[in-house]
């Protein structure tokens, strides 16, 4: 059976090893070594692999495996420009994986994609500006336009791109937060009154017990386990909850550690707690009924009433339900025994201050709100929130996607925002809520919107239901694309389609005169700055802040408010007025170039919650109902260790021990026993919803330690099983982590003899 050998570490040799093969494979990424040598410090520039805060001690290179390879990427020495696509026609590009297109290297020069025409064309970038401002200016609302961000865009980049909307006339800002910790947003919001963590990094020296939900840093937030590792040597407990056993949450070699080389790891977890897909909030559920139990036992000495009575508002509806739901019921929807259960419990009862981490693995079902909440309710009962050592931790994905959000990346602002926005510009921003990444595809799918722009991401393949993605953006009157590497997303044009090259975060920008520097959020709202040193891969190349003022520029004419060649000649100017529209950025030219930059204020971790009651919330949630029918199973979609979401690596997955070929699905092995289907077969996976089934092809079956009728695929190659109106409840996520599924042999639904199991 693969990927199973457990006493093999994550991180140390291998990790370097498979680092430098990544560097050296490719004579084109030689600027790669130079760029690691910079990342991460306080003097260069912030690392586009994940949101996980840097240690304010930052002598040392906080080497990354994942961070190394996501340089590497981008600085490679390979360019596409006009001669690539003379030679490439669009129709061949789409016939070409994706992993192909990335690899081609940097786009270095501005094209245009004309009616009717199978190849991107050259166009200057004033061109390129005026044919973009002429047809939004054609719309017969600004609303039929919208304007996509991925979160890699810097602070300064987000907020003049928001400002530029919302002079144009609409709040449709859609991002990729929508696909990801919308859920932590939302659920966070409605109880305690902040959609972001409260923990800072220091919290984790402070901790007693960590949990780590539906996260594998091990792959996607490899710096984590510095932390996580830390924190256990000093006697911390460390609780893994997942369907998976994800070799990085098991053992850890630090890549620092000369033993390392050697081959020796560390444990990472305490207590390894293997959930059902979807079971988390049994889970959270069971654990709260046993930390009532001991209350009931040792009256006052269980649950911290003080926090309860002072903070808190909900306990009673919370006792209720949880005395209302048998325990039996919880441990079978959470497919975990009861002892286990119990085990968890009484790390969680021990600490005096907790710590709960997630990610997508609670965000991306129906019920992720639920999830991020029943979280809270657990954290509050014992008042670890607000106190040094405790508190929620969303772990966040894209380097800088909170910090996109905090510039006002939003498509439902809030009206202070606008009120600010308007007293420092003088225009009246839109106040209709606009649409998120579900509600953007619908609108261009029924023919509300006909201007699609898209600062980074790869919305296409990204997205659910990617056939109707797909067909959405081909009905674009004009798709604008801002990016670095060319990916799918560029190839579905719209009528007329344009792809602005911008610089990468690991090169020098200049503009008027200077070298210019940009800052970013981290996922613990720790503001720094970012500053590439490389000389850009092209000359033609603009960064973020000059392409999206340009655009606005050629839009909005000489009547437009906002002063948009002085600010892309200054970001200094830009963050004046960052300073003076959104709170907590009081002298941000001044504090920001400190070396470890400054942290956001954040009123929960003073006990301050700007919920209607001024309280932190408990939610009650009805247990989430099984989907799962007869011969069906609940699939998630996941990463693999070598992909930053849309961008393949490789075809492996080093830790899960897969080898050869992503289009596969992960199978419990007893599961396949009585269905006629062996380990090697390919399927065909159909996914259920609401009874319309989708089919795909092609998949071979994987044995993997699974909970039972749980199975996994990867991200993105399943995503058309993924339906656009799966999504969770009160966030919208699509619910790629709970996708009902069945399995038949052969190339068709259905064709196999073979029934799967019930
Ligand atoms: N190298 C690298 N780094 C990345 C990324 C990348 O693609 N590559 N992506 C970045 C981005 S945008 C993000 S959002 C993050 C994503 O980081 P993660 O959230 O760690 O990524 P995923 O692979 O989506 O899956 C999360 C985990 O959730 C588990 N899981 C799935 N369903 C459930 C469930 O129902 N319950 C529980 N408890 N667990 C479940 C899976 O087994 C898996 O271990 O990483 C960021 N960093
Ligand atoms: N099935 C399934 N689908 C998912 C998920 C899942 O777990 N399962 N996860 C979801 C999540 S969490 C997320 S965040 C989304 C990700 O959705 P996106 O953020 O839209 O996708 P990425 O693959 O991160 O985008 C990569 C592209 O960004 C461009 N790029 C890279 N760096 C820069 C830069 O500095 N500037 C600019 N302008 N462009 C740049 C490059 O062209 C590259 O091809 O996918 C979601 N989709
Ligand atoms: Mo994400």
């Amino acid at each position: 059976m693969e990927g199973r050998d457990d006493d093999k570490a994550a991180g140390g040799f291998e990790a370097l090893r498979s680092t430098l093969r990544h560097t050296l494979r490719d004579p084109g990424i030689v600027r790669g070594v130079r760029s690691y040598l910079r990342v991460n410090q306080a003097s260069g520039f912030d690392c586009p692999g994940c949101a996980w805060p840097d240690p304010d001690d930052r002598a040392a290179l906080e080497f990354c495996e994942q961070g190394a390879k996501a340089v590497a990427h981008e600085a490679t020495r390979h360019t596409i420009g006009a001669e690539f696509f003379r030679s490439h026609s669009i129709p061949s590009l789409l016939e070409q994986p994706g992993n192909w297109l990335e690899r081609q290297g940097r786009l270095t020069e501005p094209l245009f994609r004309a009616h009717g025409s199978d190849h991107y064309e050259p166009i200057s970038w004033e061109d390129a500006y005026a044919r973009a401002g002429a047809t939004l200016r054609g719309l017969a609302s600004p609303d039929e336009a919208i304007f996509y961000t991925s979160g890699r865009t810097s602070n300064e980049a987000a907020f003049l791109y928001q400002l530029f909307v919302r002079e144009f006339g609409t709040n449709n800002l859609p991002d990729c937060s929508n696909m990801c910790h919308e859920s932590s947003g939302t659920g966070l919001t409605e109880v305690i009154g902040v959609g972001k963590g409260t923990v800072t990094l220091a919290d984790f020296d402070a901790a007693d017990a960590i949990f780590v939900i539906g996260q594998n840093p091990g792959s996607n937030h490899p710096r984590m386990l510095t932390t996580l590792q830390a924190a256990r040597k000093r006697g911390c407990r460390i609780v893994s909850v997942n369907p998976l056993r994800e070799r990085g949450l098991v053992r850890f070699a630090h890549p620092k550690d000369p033993l390392a080389l050697l081959g020796r790891s560390q444990p990472i977890t305490d207590l390894y707690v293997q959930v059902r897909v979807g079971g988390d909030v049994a889970l959270l559920k069971a654990l709260m009924k046993i930390v009532l139990r001991e209350e009931a036992q040792t009256p006052g000495q269980i649950l911290d009433w003080d926090f309860i009575q002072t903070h808190t508002s909900g306990f009673d509806e919370l006792q209720a339900s949880l005395d209302a739901t048998p325990m039996e019921a919880l441990v079978a929807a959470s497919g975990v025994p009861l002892d286990a259960i119990e085990e968890a419990a009484s790390v969680y009862l021990d600490a005096e201050r907790v710590i709960i981490c997630w990610a997508m693995g609670l965000t991306q079902h129906k019920h992720g709100v639920a999830n991020v909440q029943e979280i809270v309710n657990l954290l509050l009962l014992r008042g670890n929130l607000g106190k040094p050592g405790a508190g929620p931790c969303p772990v966040r994905g894209h380097s800088n996607v909170q910090g996109d959000r905090t510039m006002g990346i939003f498509e439902r602002p809030a009206a202070s925002f606008l009120d600010r926005l308007e007293a420092e510009f003088g225009f009246a921003p839109p106040r209709e809520h606009g649409v998120d990444t579900v509600g953007a595809i619908e609108a261009m799918r029924d023919g509300k919107a006909r201007v699609f722009m898209a600062l980074g991401g790869n919305f296409v393949v990204a997205a659910p239901d990617t056939p109707i993605v797909e067909a959405a953006l081909a009905g674009m009157d004009l798709t604008v694309h801002v990016a670095t590497k060319l990916n799918r997303s560029h190839l579905v044009t719209g009528k007329e389609s344009l792809l602005l090259p911008c610089l990468g975060r690991s090169e020098r920008d200049l503009q008027g005169g200077r070298e210019q520097f940009v800052t970013v959020e981290d996922s613990m709202s720790v503001v720094h700055r970012s500053q590439g040193g490389l000389e850009p891969v092209g000359a033609g190349l603009r960064s973020e802040p000059a392409i999206v003022t340009g655009t606005a520029r050629a839009t909005l004419g000489e009547d437009s408010k906002v002063a948009w060649e002085e600010l892309a000649a200054d970001y200094d100017l830009v963050r004046d007025h960052i300073e003076r529209v959104i709170p907590g950025f009081e002298e941000y030219n001044r504090r920001v170039r400190r070396p470890e930059g400054f942290t956001l204020p954040h009123a929960p971790q003073e006990r301050r919650f700007e919920t209607p009651d001024s309280r932190a919330g408990f939610r009650v949630h009805p247990l989430p109902p099984d989907p799962v029918g007869p011969g069906q199973f609940l699939m998630m979609t996941i990463r693999s260790h070598d992909q930053y979401n849309t961008t393949v690596y490789s075809e492996d997955d080093r830790y899960r021990g897969i080898e050869g070929g992503r289009r596969v699905v992960l199978v419990r092995e007893g599961d396949l026993d009585g269905t006629g289907l062996h380990e090697d077969d390919v399927v065909t996976l159909t996914s259920h919803f609401e009874g319309e089934t989708r089919s795909l092809s092609g998949f071979r079956i994987v044995a993997h330690d699974l909970p039972t009728r749980c199975v996994a695929t990867y991200f993105p190659e399943a995503n058309p099983l993924v339906p656009l109106r799966h999504r969770a409840d009160g966030s919208r996520t699509p619910a790629y982590k709970s996708v009902v599924v069945s399995l038949h042999k052969g190339d068709a639904p259905g064709s196999a003899a073979s029934e799967t199991p019930g």
